[in-house]
């Protein structure tokens, strides 16, 4: 988008702000770091600047990881009052809202603050959509137009967003503009070392073993093209660990030198299992996970398949081997 588009949409935010008491942040249901710690840092921000301010989320668990930044117990889950301005973060649609959808539809001053350009559907009053990198860019864009001066907690809300939806910088999203933000950011007092650790690599200890089982049963196909890995609802109880915990084994699995998919099996129920897939380069898992009624990004995708594990296994295996152009024999 054209920078003095960019610029209006900022002023039009600052004039809605600069005319409500009360304002209402909202993010989406499963919230990641970069919904809360857009967020939260917006919000400290915005009772910085003189204003009532609150951030709302439709989930009764919030990760335990995710409310060691300033202000994360005091996210609610019901939204009474009246306020006068509603900001939803990270949201590309109005369901990502969960409950609060339906009031956020009939409220008549709405922000959306979103980086989800393709398909955000331009949902609130005042929509700023734009590719940065994460909401918690965008919000950093916002609090700096509105001349706020940002303090520890602020800076290191918004620097765990940018990291994790960055994946620490390694993403096809980070621009230099996300560095410069995080290079600002750092200037103050981020301890970055502590954050990495609470955001992105302090996993529990049931995860981690979960983890390294999976890493260990990781078999190559289609001369290395493609490494897949499986838990078991039997793994779930030998470690302790939930379902929740088997999430990222597929991007692990993407690490293997030579692969261009990598896929997850994981077992749901009795003859229920979760696939995930990622690819690299020019890999489409999107157009596997399709076949088996699925869907996703082009590099992140996933779907579900019923039966026995090796039924599975083999229409997986042969709906890759389509996608690669290589038969597979079982
Ligand atoms: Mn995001």
């Amino acid at each position: 988008m054209h920078r003095r588009l960019l610029r209006m949409i900022l002023e039009e935010i600052k004039n809605a702000i600069d005319k409500a008491m009360s304002i209402a942040i909202i993010c989406h249901t499963r919230p990641d770091a970069d919904a809360i710690g857009a967020s939260l840092g917006l919000c400290s921000a915005l009772k910085k600047y003189g204003k009532r301010a609150d951030v709302f989320c439709d989930e009764e668990n919030i990760p335990e990881r995710l409310l060691f930044l300033e202000g994360g117990r005091l996210i609610g889950n019901e939204l009474v009052d009246d306020y006068e301005l509603w900001i939803a973060i990270d949201c590309g649609d109005v369901y990502r809202l969960g409950k609060f959808w339906d009031r956020f539809s009939a409220h008549k001053n709405t922000v959306c603050v979103d980086h989800h350009v393709i398909t955000n559907d331009r949902y609130a009053r005042i929509n700023y959509v734009e590719d940065f990198s994460s909401a918690s860019e965008m919000a950093f864009e916002i609090i700096k137009y509105m001349n706020i001066q940002p303090d520890v907690d602020i800076a290191t809300d918004l620097m765990a967003g940018i990291i994790t939806d960055t994946n620490r910088f390694g993403n096809s999203n980070t621009t230099s503009r996300s560095f410069l933000a995080a290079g600002e950011l750092m200037q103050y007092g981020v301890d970055i070392n502590e954050l990495s650790f609470k955001i992105i690599r302090e996993l529990s200890y049931p995860r981690i073993r979960l983890i390294g089982v999976a890493m260990e049963r990781i078999k190559l196909y289609f001369g290395g093209r493609v490494a897949l890995t499986y838990v078991f609802l039997s793994d779930y109880d030998k470690y302790g660990a939930t379902s929740a915990d088997s999430e990222g084994l597929a991007d692990r699995t993407l690490n293997v030198e030579g692969a261009e998919m990598a896929v997850s099996i994981s077992q749901s129920e009795a003859n229920v299992y979760k696939i995930s897939m990622r690819g690299r380069r020019n890999a489409n898992v999107c157009d596997v996970c399709r076949v088996f009624g699925g869907g996703g990004h082009r590099v992140a995708a996933g779907c579900t398949i019923k039966g026995d594990y090796y039924d599975v296994l083999d229409k997986l295996l042969k709906a890759i081997g389509d996608e690669l152009n290589v038969p597979f024999r079982s």
